[in-house]
């Protein structure tokens, strides 16, 4: 999660052809340049034309996480306000207070909004921004799983439950014990085992749990070595609690050598997402500061995973993040940016456009805009 700035500061600009090419322009790349932090970092796009349209306008929605109950698509995202929070580099004008589910019956069908699912006024340790959550179902009860900031303000993971997948959910009176930080991701293997992934560096805090405890202090590895890690942890048979300590998710370049801190193209950020495809384990994730959605596949829910490329290019809006689910045959991307409010971050929308696999179980890479 990036944190200064209301959005990227999002600018259209000719790629610096000669005005001898002008007749060409029509049909000329375009840049998308965007500040961060004051350095310029460019994303081609088209300008203007998006690839897929908003699933909800009435309410600004974020990291979606989609699944299939009962044969029905659930969505499970932030409920993105303007809180009037100042915007700061921990970003707390992410300042969201409740969650609503959202449901449909085939892609592109109407998109029913069940209302408030959890309200952080119900949560008693809860004391700020309910970011990305995620769901799970077992035994016929529904979980829902989502960071906040406790009162002392760390990032903490709580967990709701319901008896259906569009809640309301009654939240435990207390965090899981042994989780930290953002944005939590449930995965469920063929065997029913439930596995959870999370964290997220920068305003997600992970990089203040070096030593075991939170500290409010950022310590990140020097740059050439192995880049902090997402977290994964089975969970216990109640879905309440962490069955053992979180482990690293270790993401591995094409040599076998973890990514390194320095290697922000392709380095874990936020976002963990989990599936299987044809027995192969992809951990998929975002990338933050340089704005893509990246997958790395492995044998076991626990890794090690080798990077192996891109699904999703930049969107439009600082943040992007995505899930990735099998529906009625076809596989889906489910992901955000900020259409609606015209570029502002931290009030987004979601939307969802078909995954491909090449014949060798690689992804193809979305790019949000169209040609
Ligand atoms: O929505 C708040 C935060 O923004 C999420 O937790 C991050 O993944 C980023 O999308």
């Amino acid at each position: 999660m990036r944190h200064s700035g209301t959005s990227r500061s999002f600018r259209i600009v000719k790629t610096g052809w000669p005005i001898a090419c002008a007749a060409l322009l029509a049909a000329a790349v375009t840049q998308a340049v965007f500040a961060i932090g004051g350095v310029a970092s460019q994303a081609p796009q088209a300008a203007g034309k998006f690839l897929n349209e908003p699933l909800i306008t009435d309410i600004y929605t974020a990291d979606p996480s989609a699944h299939v109950f009962n044969g029905r698509l659930f969505i499970y995202p932030s409920h993105d306000i303007d809180a009037g929070v100042k915007p700061d580099d921990l970003g707390s004008h992410f300042a969201m207070r409740d969650y609503h589910v959202l449901s449909m019956d085939r892609i592109g069908g109407k998109v029913t909004d069940h209302g408030i699912a959890l309200d952080i006024k119900d949560v008693p340790w809860a004391g700020r921004q309910m970011w990305a959550p995620d769901a799970a179902e077992k035994g016929g009860r529904y979980y829902l799983y989502f960071p906040v900031k406790d009162k002392e303000d760390a990032f903490r993971i709580g967990v709701a439950v319901g008896s259906a997948p569009q809640g309301p959910f009654k939240a435990q009176p207390a965090p899981i014990k042994g989780t930290f930080s953002i944005d939590p991701c449930v995965f469920k293997d063929s065997d029913g085992q439930h596995y959870m992934y999370f964290g997220g560096i920068w305003g997600g805090q992970l990089q203040r749990w070096a030593t075991g405890s939170y500290v409010a202090t950022d310590v990140y590895p020097a740059k050439d070595q192995p880049a902090l890690s997402a977290k994964v942890a089975r969970l216990g048979d109640d879905m309440l609690t962490l069955a053992e300590s979180p482990r690293d998710v270790v993401l591995l370049d094409e040599s076998g050598k973890p990514l390194v801190a320095a290697d922000n193209g392709r380095r874990f950020f936020e976002g963990s997402w989990l599936h299987k495809y044809n027995g192969t384990y992809y951990f998929s994730y975002s990338t933050g500061d340089t704005h893509f959605i990246m997958y790395a596949t492995g044998k076991s829910p626990y890794g090690p995973f080798t990077v192996r490329g891109k699904i999703l290019e930049p969107v439009l809006g600082w943040t992007n993040h995505h899930s990735i689910v099998e529906f009625q045959g076809k596989w889906y991307l489910f992901y955000h940016d900020a259409q609606l409010s015209k570029g502002q971050t931290h009030l987004r929308n979601i939307k969802v456009t078909e995954l491909k696999y090449r014949p060798d179980g690689s992804i193809e890479t979305v790019d949000a805009y169209r040609e």
